[in-house]
């Protein structure tokens, strides 16, 4: 049996996401970040960053969300979450890679200074340059996309899932820097029943 440690408006929606579009059981966890579930040592022994998402599979244990994404898709292969053939492969994880690195650091960075951070770290000036950021990777991002259905090859992917939550995210927090096609794709992306679902079970649980 599959278990998702999660806490609704994080990024275990991304995991939450991916298990419903493979169609997979699971358990969901809730971990309360803002009690401090988080810190708790029987949450440390899972993820000893304390984060979520976190996903158990049997004697596996899988962190990163790009990384749980990933698993899901080739454990659930029937799916094609994540693509086999090489070109379409190094194109995913392209896209991985990038939204990790380049698309959500800005949001995480303005989050942190936002609110995440205990007050004293927090730099609100900084704020300006991550939102600049962000601009410059949204831009990448359109224009790798080009007006495509999907970010790697004619098939939705575990990638749209990453793509489309951050922008979501840029949109919730005020970030509006994305361009009206990459708006009309993460509203489209978003807008599959399994995100739904997946909303709705965190919510739930
Ligand atoms: N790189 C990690 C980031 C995970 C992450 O930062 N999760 C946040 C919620 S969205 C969290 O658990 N924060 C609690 C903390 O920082 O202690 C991933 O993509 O899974």
């Amino acid at each position: 049996m599959l278990t998702l440690y999660g806490c609704p408006n994080s990024r275990s929606l991304r995991a939450a996401w991916a298990l419903e579009e493979a169609g997979a059981h699971y358990d969901y966890a809730r971990i309360d970040l803002k009690k401090g579930e988080g810190r708790s040592a029987q949450y440390l022994a899972v993820n000893p960053g304390g984060k979520v998402p976190a996903l158990i599979d049997g004697s596996i244990v899988v962190t990163e969300s790009g990384a749980i994404l990933t698993y899901i898709g080739e454990r659930f292969p029937q799916r094609g979450l994540v693509p086999v053939d090489p070109a379409r492969r190094a194109k995913y994880f392209e896209w991985c890679f990038f939204v990790i690195s380049e698309l959500e650091q800005p949001l995480w960075t303005i989050a942190k200074h936002r609110f995440a951070l205990p007050p004293d770290w927090r730099v609100p000036q900084i704020e300006a340059t991550a939102v600049r950021e962000f601009a410059r990777a949204a831009k990448v991002a359109d224009a790798r996309l080009a007006g495509s259905e999907f970010a790697a090859g004619e098939s939705f992917t575990a990638a749209d899932i990453l793509i489309a939550h951050s922008l979501m995210w840029a949109r919730s927090a005020g970030v509006t820097h994305a361009s009206p096609a990459l708006e009309t794709y993460a509203e489209r992306i978003w807008a599959r029943p399994a995100r739904t679902a997946a909303d709705e079970r965190e919510r739930a649980t």
